[in-house]
């Protein structure tokens, strides 16, 4: 993997997003300056910059509305803003190759520059180094402080700590209950809870059953299936069966196919599983905050194990023609969990073991609101349903985007003992100036 320059905090409720800036005309171009790094808090109706001199090249603007009302950042000479934040929405911005001069910075609500949000920039070859603009609480933006020699240490330090231990885990086998009526039912409660994302950092996560991602729930083709769900939550909720044949009424959309469930109460899903599925469970209501918060988990149904390798027919090269360990992968990548593999964030994520001939076969699932191009190192994979479907023509892939929604179950075969990386390769989801963090985890293959 590669270092990724730019690090970003995903700490913050709302939107996380890095967008490259056009440049403007001028020619001091300084691509041997550490990376600047400016806080930027918005609230009515001050501009607060954490520096207000730095020097030409890339300045990576992290902005945060902590007002009451709509704001936004905007550089007029660089024709550089964000879009509108919402009270407590941040955003991290990239200006590139910005060149010396000076830069007025409003927010372009119509009146607010005339009440006070307004600020200066100014860039210059003399502005003080890059250190004094870097702010503490910014996860790994650090690196314009360190030596190299720091940067290899804290890097070090990070990958030692591979794997992690933290507070809980998600995807836990949820075993069903058997009802008088023939049914599988399944227990869910939803509520708010202390997670720990990385080693002592916790966030408020939305969980199912405490765990995010939520339980992991089975069924057979021709099960009846009852999910009962509690919302114990601060606010109503509802559960979409997403890839999941189910009965219009069951599609979890509140408020066409039901009411919302409020807080305090309960409502049963039922459905006869008619098709095998890789589905997944999860709010649909308020989605874009509940969802990446943590209520989401998979729901699979028929024996991919063998579906899997009925697809792959005789293409993989696995020792015993059979499957010798299903995962689920859970991406997300906003919300209080924020960029994670199964709501863990490296080197707090969950290595994965097997032997050379053996296979492995992962269900990813986007929960998040970006797509993730998912590469393992060494492994080879062979993709064999999308969504749930079966592939007529299964392809090969060491690195497949993985969109939000999607569900790809790959098929991957040890060929050569070692250490192998596993990581989103958007290298910022990543990779920080201090170490691997976020979407990484790793399979180790013993020869046996
Ligand atoms: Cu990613």
């Amino acid at each position: 993997m590669m270092l990724a320059a730019i690090a970003m905090s995903t700490v913050v409720l709302g939107v996380v997003a890095i967008v490259a800036m056009t440049k403007s005309d001028s020619t001091t171009s300084s691509s041997t300056e550490l990376p600047t790094t400016i806080s930027v808090d918005l609230t009515e109706f001050k501009i607060n910059m954490s520096a207000s001199a730095v020097k030409p090249g890339d300045i990576t603007f992290q902005v945060k509305n902590s007002g009451n009302v709509a704001h936004n950042f905007a550089i007029p000479l660089l024709k550089f803003k964000t879009e509108m934040l919402n009270p407590g929405q941040s955003v991290t911005l990239v200006a590139s190759d910005v060149a010396a001069g000076t830069y007025e910075i409003r927010c372009e609500v119509s009146g607010h520059l005339e009440a006070g949000m307004k600020a200066s920039l100014t860039v210059s070859p003399d502005a003080p180094s890059t250190n004094s603009s870097m702010t503490a609480d910014l996860s790994g933006s650090t690196a314009a402080a360190m030596s190299w020699q720091e940067m290899d240490k804290k890097m070090e330090e990070v990958a030692l700590k591979f794997p992690a231990k933290t507070e809980g885990s998600g995807n836990s086998e949820l075993a069903p209950i058997m009802s008088d009526d023939g049914y599988k039912v399944f227990n869910i409660t939803a509520s708010v809870i202390k997670w720990e994302v990385e080693p002592g950092k916790f966030v408020e996560g939305w969980a199912y059953n405490g765990q995010i991602p939520g339980p992991i729930l089975r069924a057979n083709v021709g099960d009846k299936v009852r999910i009962v769900l509690k919302n114990e939550l601060p606010e109503s909720t509802s559960l979409h069966l997403h890839g999941v044949r189910v009965p219009n009424a069951m599609d979890g959309v509140d408020p066409y196919t039901q009411k919302p469930i409020a807080p305090g109460e309960t409502f049963t899903y039922e459905f006869t599983a008619l098709e095998p599925a890789v589905g997944m469970y999860h709010s649909h209501h308020n989605a874009q905050v509940q969802v990446p918060n943590g209520l989401a988990g998979a729901l699979l149904i028929g024996d991919w194990k063998d579906l899997a390798m009925k697809t792959a027919g005789s293409r993989l090269t696995d020792k015993d023609g059979k499957v010798d360990q299903e995962v689920v992968m859970v991406l997300n990548d906003s919300g209080t969990i924020g960029l994670s593999l199964n709501g863990k964030s490296f080197p707090a994520t969950a290595p994965y073991t097997m032997n050379v001939g053996e296979t492995m076969l992962v269900h990813y699932y986007n929960e998040g609101s970006m797509t993730h191009p998912m590469h393992l190192h060494q492994p080879s994979g062979l993709v064999v349903a999308h969504d749930g479907a079966p592939l007529e023509y299964p392809f090969w892939a060491d690195t497949l985007n993985v969109a939000p929604g999607e569900r790809w179950t790959v098929a991957y075969t040890a060929k050569d003992a070692g250490v192998w990386a596993w990581h989103c390769h958007i290298l910022t989801h990543a990779e920080t100036p201090t170490g691997m963090r976020y979407m990484v985890t790793a399979v180790i293959v013993a020869d046996k």
